[in-house]
């Protein structure tokens, strides 16, 4: 297989196994080879610390995408996930519009909300332009809470095929192609993922564990970006990053004051072992 390089663009939250602390580590277990542009330095993500730090790299953005096109620098994907600030969302368009070689996946992760609510420091005008990134992707990934966010559908935490069905339609409306819907529970006890690709409605499902961790999302998504360019379809990928993120979540019940993030790396080889053709 050739040597394929992803793009991420995302935070580094210095503490807190999040963002680029996760994906880095992820997609190179994949094989794959990870280059990163920085959206904001903070000391540890936002969720349940406080007083934490938070440097804006917007203005860094345009230079580092002037000098990559100098050099020809080119993606096999892109693959988007935390971002600091609404005006760094539109420089992130004009990556994706100049960066982008033939064969370039762009995916992007709206990690902005979870649990019904956005994230401390996003706003509505953050979501909006959040769509339109949406919009030029071909794989996006949603929570529920991120899908009625952008689509403007009620948040429900209990819900049947139609509501689901109704998100997708809705998100397809607002332009979505692809879309990789995560935590999407039917029954009591399980919960999975539903992949809607080429029009076609797929799901996997997996077991709920009774431990959430923060950080999930970007585990998830980190190991369906790697599985993906790795040469799984998106289906597999998806199925790859679940059973991975259940691992992850498993790897850190256990574990006391261990509440801000997931230990995803004692089971790394696991995901190793998943992506064996
Ligand atoms: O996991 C998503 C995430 C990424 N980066 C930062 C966050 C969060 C979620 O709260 O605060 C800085």
């Amino acid at each position: 297989m050739r040597y394929k390089r992803i793009l991420t663009i995302q935070d580094i939250s210095c503490v807190g196994q999040c963002s680029l602390t996760v994906a880095l580590p992820i997609i190179s277990a994949c094989g794959i080879e990870t280059a990163v542009l920085p959206s904001a330095v903070l000391s540890t993500h936002t969720a349940g610390f406080s007083g934490y730090t938070f440097r804006d790299l917007t203005e860094d953005m345009p230079q580092i995408r002037a000098h990559w096109q100098k050099e020809s620098i080119t993606f096999d994907a892109i693959y988007t996930g935390y971002l600091g600030s609404t005006r760094q969302i539109d420089y992130v368009s004009d990556i994706f519009n100049g960066t982008k070689n033939e064969s370039c996946a762009l995916v992007v992760d709206p990690a902005m909300a979870d649990n019904g609510k956005l994230y401390p420091g996003f706003d509505d005008a953050f979501v909006t332009a959040m769509k339109g990134l949406c919009a030029k992707a071909d794989y996006v990934l949603p929570n529920i809470t991120e899908a009625c966010l952008l689509t403007g559908m009620p948040y429900k935490t209990e819900y049947d095929r139609g509501y689901v069905d109704e998100l997708l339609e809705a998100l397809r409306s607002i332009g979505c192609k692809n879309i990789v819907l995560t935590g999407i529970s039917y029954a009591a006890g399980k919960t999975g993922v539903v992949v809607y690709e080429n029009d076609t409605y797929a799901y996997y499902e997996h077991e709920l564990l009774p431990n959430s961790c923060h950080g999930t999302g970007d585990i998830y998504a980190s190991a369906f970006v790697g599985a993906f360019v790795r040469g799984k379809s998106a289906y597999e990928a998806a199925k790859i990053a679940a059973d991975y993120a259940v691992l992850c979540i498993k790897a850190t019940a256990e574990a006391e004051n261990h509440w801000y993030g997931a230990r995803f790396e004692p089971v790394l080889g696991e995901l190793i072992a998943m992506l064996k053709d």
